[in-house]
């Protein structure tokens, strides 16, 4: 049996950034997949190793075959990865696999000899016969789904791999959490349920790589993932990042009804499309913990929507925001400025947008070029390139409009956001609505409980979180809260009891356990603090804390939105 090394490092660049040095939720996928056939397989995060550190790894592991997932962003810190294996083990396979290996891998396997193949699109099945192929002795070229070096250098394709059918069948990633510098509370609130996406958008690579035909897990399937992660993880956000979460209607109500029938008590977030959603499906999320939801906005313009590809209307956005404000949920949005064709007065039709349908946080991106997509395939006509492109341009690749109305669009469109998000907080009788339109609900009480918190009224917020708590003993978030409050005023028995019930509610939450410890310090409950802590593991160092924007800069939008008393499990 051959053993499979699969690692990740990010770019230089993005060794600060949170979002970027966690693993990639498919290389989670593979490795899950390759353990659950009882291959021998191993996960690194090489993201924050020196070269000793890696090369030790690779001795003391001495894989077969070394898996790298490559994405445009992080193509040089792999290709560096790449020859750091080929001196160090000179006898291993390097296998590249993700997005930037799928859409330029007769390019890389052309320039970089080091690299044995290239996994085409989804990677579990792949992989796994390759490596079986190999233990044989037998030629991988009968393998779908690889783009492979023939013995006279020429770069040769085995054909498409069928998609998986069933991503039931998958095993979760986190059933196997064994790895190095696995970290389970920055890498499992992440949870992707549905493969494919049916839009078209002409800056996006979802389509050409995983297709226009969307698979779906089914909600049994999801859920028993959620509950997975919260008994063993002690998680309780999580971050669905599904091309487009609420596509199928059906089985995003079934998904809410779940989570409210196995009393989950999770918060959430999911990003989606203007066009599939409605009234129906936001009160059943916001009453199985959705808090925020993302929308692909990207403009005010319908010209420039269309020139995106986007396939939504002005009516469709105004009509999603309006609603997701009316069930109160936090409305998010994606902006991109430097689109070709835009100018200043569509940049302040943007900005009217942004007035009417009054956000509370989202982003501005420039528009940039990936590979895979149908505007790459008009740049490199235009510019008469082909993919060696990418061995030469700088990490982000190509911004479509590198120029000062770029930059002052995204400087305009930015402050629009914060002026927005100034202007368009709930206000008390906004939570009032909210709870006509959904009834009584979670996260309803813990929104309003923080906005209370942050105007100065801890005793408001505490007798929603009471409330909260009698109604749902079942939900560790408003004893969290609760804790958090007796602690800010003095008053460690009453923390250490919230916290202590927050425990027993979700006995794996490392957050629970160390405020609870915490408060045991406080009450001089030394040796009962000390077992915990020890039970728990050190404390990791804080994560940064990105100023506001900033985390979303890299593509996700940080929970909660105003400094709140006790951060999430997930990172942000
Ligand atoms: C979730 C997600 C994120 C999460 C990442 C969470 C995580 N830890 O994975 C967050 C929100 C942090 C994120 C951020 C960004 N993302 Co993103 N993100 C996605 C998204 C929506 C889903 C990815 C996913 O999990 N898919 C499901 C899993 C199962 O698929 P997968 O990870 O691709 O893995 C499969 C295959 O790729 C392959 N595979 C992957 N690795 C390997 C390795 C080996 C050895 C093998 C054999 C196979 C293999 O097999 C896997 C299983 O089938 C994709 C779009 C999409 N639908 O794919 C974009 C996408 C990956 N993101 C993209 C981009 C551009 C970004 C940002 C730069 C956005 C921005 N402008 O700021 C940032 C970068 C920061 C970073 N490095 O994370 C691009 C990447 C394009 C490219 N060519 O690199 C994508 C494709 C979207 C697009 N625009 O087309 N993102
Ligand atoms: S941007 Fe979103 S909606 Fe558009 S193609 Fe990509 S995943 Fe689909």
């Amino acid at each position: 049996m051959l053993k499979v090394l699969l690692g990740y490092r990010c770019s230089e660049e993005g060794r600060s950034n949170l979002f970027e040095r966690v693993l990639p939720v498919g290389l989670g996928y593979v490795h899950a997949y390759l353990r659950s056939r009882g291959a021998l397989a191993v996960l690194a995060n090489f993201s924050l190793m020196g070269r000793s550190r890696i090369r030790e790894i690779l001795r003391a592991e001495r894989p077969d075959i070394v898996g790298l997932s490559t994405f445009t962003f992080n193509r040089r810190a792999t290709l560096d990865l790449a020859t750091l294996v080929r001196r160090t083990l000179p006898e291993a396979k390097i296998v590249l696999g993700g997005p930037h290996a799928t859409h330029v891998g007769a390019p890389i396997l052309a320039a970089h000899p080091e690299i044995d193949a290239c996994v085409i699109g989804e990677g579990e099945i792949t992989l796994e016969r390759y490596a079986s192929t190999l233990a044989e002795g037998s030629d991988p070229g009968a393998v779908p789904g690889l783009l492979l070096r023939g013995a006279g250098g020429e770069i040769r394709s085995t054909g498409p791999a069928e998609p998986i059918a069933d991503l039931d069948a998958l095993p979760f990633p986190a059933l196997y959490p064994e790895g190095y510098a696995v970290d389970p509370l920055a890498q499992y609130p992440y949870v992707v349920t549905s493969r494919g996406c049916p839009a078209k958008c002409t800056f996006c690579s979802s389509p050409e790589f995983w297709g226009t035909g969307v698979r779906f897990r089914s909600a049994r399937n999801i859920l028993d993932e959620l509950e997975h992660l919260k008994a063993r993880f002690g998680l309780l956000y999580v971050s669905f990042r599904d091309d487009i979460f609420t596509l199928n209607k059906t089985r995003v109500i079934d998904l809410c009804r779940g989570m409210i029938d196995r009393r989950l008590g999770l918060l959430w977030d999911c990003q989606t499309r203007v066009n599939t959603i409605d009234e129906e499906r936001l009160v059943w999320m916001k009453r199985a913990g959705a808090m925020i939801l993302q929308y692909g906005i990207e403009s005010g313009s319908q010209p420039i929507l269309d020139r995106l590809g986007k396939g939504q209307t002005l009516a469709q956005i105004e009509r999603a925001a309006a609603l997701t404000r009316k069930v109160g949920l936090v409305l998010s949005v994606y902006l991109i400025a430097g689109v070709p064709g835009e100018t200043e007065r569509e940049v302040g039709e943007t900005e009217e947008m942004i007035r009417r349908i009054r956000p509370h946080d989202g982003i501005v991106t420039p528009l940039a070029v990936f590979p895979g997509t149908s505007l790459w395939d008009e740049y490199r006509s235009r510019a008469g390139t082909d993919e060696g492109f990418w061995e030469e341009v700088g990490r982000d690749g190509v911004f479509v409009r590198p120029e000062r109305f770029t930059e002052d669009a995204i400087l305009r469109l930015s402050a629009a956001l914060e002026q927005a998000a100034v202007e368009s907080s709930y206000r008390r009788e906004d939570y009032a609505r909210h709870r006509e339109v959904t009834g009584g609900c979670a996260v309803t009480d813990l929104m309003e409980g923080e906005a209370l918190e942050c105007a100065g009224d801890p005793a408001g917020a505490e007798a929603l979180y009471l409330d909260l708590a009698r109604r749902e003993p079942w939900n560790a978030w408003p004893r969290l809260r609760l804790g958090r409050l007796a602690q800010a005023s003095d008053r460690p028995a009453e923390a250490e009891e919230h916290f202590r019930a927050a425990c027993e509610i979700v006995p794996a939450s490392v957050e629970a356990g160390r405020l609870r410890a915490k408060a045991l310090r406080a009450l001089g409950r030394v040796s009962e603090a000390g077992a915990i802590e020890a039970a728990i593991g050190p404390a990791r160092p804080p994560a940064p804390k990105p100023r506001r924007g900033a985390a979303s800069a890299r593509g996700f939008q940080s929970y909660p939105l105003t400094p709140s008393p006790e951060g999430r499990d997930a990172p942000g």
